[in-house]
């Protein structure tokens, strides 16, 4: 088999015609084929190029990635698509892999790099679960959700299905009581601590997957515990980034339960010192906590707020503006806190 594409490859390199058909042109031209008298199954669109080229009635093919229906046309009905016929496809091949991605004949597809994904490596990934099944070693990434306009940076560490880290908290030193644009847009350092910015939780989390957000603390550098949310996304600024989730359950081995104190605050939105929007009239949570939070009503619902002030191992202050995370992490401090998304 590999062969007899090398052969198909070399004829191809030869070929004189090197017009490169973008993704918008070769979709406006499949609308004018015709006489597609074979329908089959393909395995990707470089695939389904290859079996064109090798069929000599074929003159355009014209490729469904959903559900992976390859279709091989005879004709093109329209005098103004006919100049495509076969020359697209040299060029097609020898410039498909984009953004530093390679040509893998032997799978028929094409095998992209540093953080690049797609059919043909023309996008970013979306996320770091994404680049987890791309097997992408951890590190920084540049990424870019479905929803979102340009990409922005995120740790992703590769294991478990992949984190897609949206806060990280190993020091005390990192400020986290912020204005609500430093909460809405980042702040930090991805390659240390930081909050990756509530906008892009929100484009990152209206996906329609089941997005299971991980709550991880730390009470010592020995010990963690995690606690785990099930469709978890939240709403975009306009409501103010409204907490949503379906279920909860903590991690299941033993001495490793965190515990659910997030429940009470399902559907509050987002609150900072300068953008009150916790529906208690009588105070500004975020003012009394000393942090951003998604904090219910009235105040003393909270019963956790992973964002306060890094204490030392042992036992909570008591001062509320030190973090804390009552069921059933109880009345310790927080060291670390862990915040990721798993797609
Ligand atoms: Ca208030």
């Amino acid at each position: 088999m590999r062969k007899t594409l090398l052969a198909v490859l070399t004829v191809l390199s030869s070929t004189v015609a090197t017009q490169f058909v973008s993704e918008t042109v070769f979709r406006q031209y499949s609308l004018c084929s015709t006489d597609c008298r074979f329908v089959t199954r393909g395995r990707s669109k470089i695939h389904c190029s290859l079996q064109c080229y090798a069929d000599s009635a074929c003159v355009f093919w014209a490729w469904d990635s959903n559900p992976g229906l390859c279709r091989l046309c005879a004709n093109v009905a329209e005098e103004n698509c006919a100049e495509i016929g076969h020359a697209v496809l040299p060029g097609y091949l020898r410039t498909v892999c984009q953004n530093g991605g390679t040509l893998d004949i032997s799978r028929w597809r094409c095998s992209c790099f540093a953080g690049f994904a797609g059919d043909v490596c023309q996008r970013r990934i979306y996320d770091c679960s994404e680049g987890f099944h791309l097997n992408y070693p951890t590190r920084v990434y540049e990424i870019q959700p479905p929803l979102a306009t340009s990409p922005f940076s995120v740790y992703c560490r590769m294991t478990f299905g992949g984190r897609t880290y949206i806060a990280t908290r190993t020091h005390p030193d990192l400020q986290f009581n912020r204005t609500w644009e430093e909460y809405k847009n980042g702040f930090g350092n991805v390659s240390g601590d930081y909050w990756i910015g509530l906008e892009q939780i929100y484009l990152l989390t209206n996906n329609g997957l089941d997005n299971e957000l991980k709550i991880e603390i730390r009470n010592s550098t020995d010990f963690h515990f995690q606690q785990y949310y099930y469709y978890f996304r939240i709403s975009d600024e306009s409501s103010y980034y409204q907490l949503h989730f379906a279920s909860t359950k903590p991690n299941a081995q033993p001495g490793k339960a965190l515990g659910d104190s997030l429940s009470p605050a399902l559907g509050c939105r987002f609150s900072t010192y300068d953008a009150d929007h916790d529906g208690d009239d009588t105070e500004n949570c975020a003012l009394r906590h000393q942090s951003g939070w998604w904090f219910p009503s009235p105040c003393n619902l909270t019963k956790g707020n992973p964002l306060g002030r890094l204490g030392q191992p042992g036992m909570w202050s008591g001062n509320p503006e030190d973090a804390f995370w009552f069921t059933d992490f109880g009345n310790r401090a927080l060291l670390h806190v862990h915040m990721w998304l798993v797609m």
